[in-house]
């Protein structure tokens, strides 16, 4: 059994030119039905990291990767996070809270549609909800002090511990822009391999196998 196994990884440890094809590829279809969520602990939650992840876990979540960046995000990457926000008033202080302080990332493994589970349990912006991570672990508003134009503004903006991507789409989007290429391999484990089979091929032959998504998981990520 354990042979089979190990043939079938190796049919599968196969070389993406692009590492994110495998979250495209792989998971991005039904077979595991999009069940990889990104999460960032922001720099608020500095402290509070082991509680949360612990609160996430017993929501049923598995830690797939925790990657710290004692230096928060730098800026370039947090205005391409939240890019959607540009045009917003409050997103000066929006950068500044991202690329200040440390932050955590997180790959959770959930259930189909992770991301819409992991936003259910952060709660609502504000953390209003009851019975969610923002709303136990508070959210405020902060002053901060931001380049406008050349001049200084004061910006006000919530502060609320916990960021989830809103869709798979913005999972992967974000993974892409919040992981370095190294890392992004790491992730994929293993990426010394040729694409040796069409992915066609490989799908057909984990849905045939006894492989577990499990399993598959863990050798794909
Ligand atoms: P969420 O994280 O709840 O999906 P988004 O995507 O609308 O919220 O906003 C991204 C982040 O921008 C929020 N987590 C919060 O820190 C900040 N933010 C959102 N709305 C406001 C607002 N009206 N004023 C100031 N800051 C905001």
């Amino acid at each position: 059994e354990r042979r089979r196994a190990e043939e079938q990884k190796a049919l599968i440890l196969i070389r993406f030119s692009d590492p994110l094809e495998i979250f495209r590829k792989i998971t991005g279809d039904d077979l595991i039905k999009q069940s990889i969520a990104f999460c960032m602990l922001k720099s608020d939650a500095q402290g509070l990291e082991s509680c949360i992840i612990r609160d996430l876990e017993a929501a049923g979540f598995e830690v797939m990767s925790i990657i710290k960046r004692s230096n928060g995000l730098t800026e370039d990457i947090a205005r391409r996070l939240y890019e959607e926000h540009k045009e917003k008033e409050f997103f000066p202080g929006l950068i500044v809270y991202a690329a200040t302080g440390i932050v955590t990332l997180l790959i959770l493994k959930g259930q189909e549609q992770a991301f819409r589970q992991l936003r259910k349990i952060m709660g609502d912006t504000l953390g209003k909800e009851e019975g969610t991570l923002r709303y136990k672990y508070g959210s405020h508003w902060e002053t901060y002090k931001c380049e406008v134009n050349g001049g200084i503004k004061e910006i006000r903006g919530i502060e609320n511990k916990i960021h989830g991507s809103n869709s798979f789409e913005n999972v992967l989007r974000e993974i892409s822009i919040v992981y370095t290429k190294e890392e992004l391999n790491l992730l994929s484990e293993n990426t010394t391999f040729q694409y040796l089979t069409p992915i066609e091929e490989i799908e057909r032959i984990i849905k045939d196998s006894s492989l577990s998504p499990y399993l598959y998981k863990l050798i794909a990520i």
